[in-house]
């Protein structure tokens, strides 16, 4: 693809990963093919019933139509791009085997913040990119890209292969289009965007830390989806998201897999930086496909800030 080819009002998503990002052709085409599968979970979302499935997933959390027909979209690109040889989605118990040999293993959470879907509220897609044919036994900074989906007003794509953290905006025609490049995070925060909270009747050094926020009068901004609130961060260029352990969930309510480490790899990318109280997220091992961690994540001194008031 030569570079004249590029009309510089429009760079659209294959260019930029070709020219800009530099990436594998086999990268290339798996995010693509990633992002296809992308424009028909947005379009499920703005035309399918939603309700429940009946079923429930790993993590015992009933599923809802959407879910399943979003990991089985996910699915079917993965395994169409011959690019996969096994992936592990937030919906499936196991690690699911695609095409053997193939160069990449690919985690995600095909619907993030599903439970919002009634509420026409923004929720996303959440992906992270390994070479190799395992998932178990990695740790995220082994990550070669990850990306997320945010299907709100408009369908956005922020992705990451280790070059800067770079947003499309899905246009008119379907095509992912360039609308900003190396999105960066302040040292300071601003916002701030509590998860789990029901945890603060139990962990007073978390209740602490949110009294903090209170009193140096910061500005809350929290919807119940994680990409919608992260997102928000890296469009602000400040903030901070926590979700962190108390009864109900002992070790915070996300997944280090397909949800936290996709994060922390995108956000470090951005200048920011992702614990879980006591070490980077990136280098947590994944022990277990579905396993729960707590998050600090966001504008580097406020994460440290947390941190050392978690201690
Ligand atoms: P799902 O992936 O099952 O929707 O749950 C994840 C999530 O919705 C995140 O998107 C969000 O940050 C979190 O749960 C909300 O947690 P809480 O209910 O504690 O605010």
């Amino acid at each position: 693809m030569s570079d004249n080819c590029a009309i510089h009002e429009r760079i659209s998503l294959n260019y930029h990963l070709f020219h800009r990002a530099q990436a594998a052709n086999d990268l290339r085409h798996l995010i693509l093919d990633i992002s296809r599968a992308a424009k028909y979970v947005s379009y499920e979302i703005q035309t399918s019933e939603s309700g429940f499935s009946g079923g429930t997933n790993i993590s015992g959390e009933e599923q809802l139509k959407l879910d399943v027909l979003s990991d089985d979209i996910f699915r079917q690109h993965l395994c169409e791009s011959e690019l996969v040889c096994c992936y592990s989605s937030e919906e499936q118990e196991e690690v699911i085997e695609l095409a053997k040999d193939a160069p990449y293993s690919v985690v995600f959470d095909p619907l993030d913040g599903s439970s919002l879907v009634d509420t026409n509220f923004a929720i996303g897609s959440i992906i992270g990119i390994y070479e190799g044919d395992k998932i178990l036994g990695r740790k995220p900074r082994e990550q070669v890209a990850a990306l997320y989906v945010l299907y709100g007003p408009r369908t956005t794509l922020v992705y990451s292969t280790g070059k800067g953290v770079h947003e499309f905006i899905l246009n008119d025609v379907g095509e992912f289009i360039l609308f900003r490049e190396f999105l960066g995070i302040n040292d300071d925060a601003k916002n701030y965007s509590p998860g789990n909270l029901r945890a603060l009747s139990s962990n007073d050094k978390y209740k602490s830390v949110v009294q903090g926020w209170l009193d140096r009068e910061l500005t809350l901004r929290y919807s119940g989806c994680m990409v919608t609130d992260i997102h928000h961060i890296l469009s602000k260029g400040q903030g901070i998201f926590t979700n962190i352990g108390g009864n109900k969930y002992p070790d915070g309510k996300l997944r280090l897999a397909f949800e936290c480490g996709p994060f922390a790899y995108l956000i470090e990318q951005a200048g920011g930086k992702a614990s879980d109280g006591t070490q980077s997220i990136l280098d947590k091992e994944i022990t277990d496909l579905h396993q729960r961690t707590p998050i600090i994540i966001g504008s580097k001194n406020e994460v440290e800030n947390v941190c050392a008031q978690l201690k």
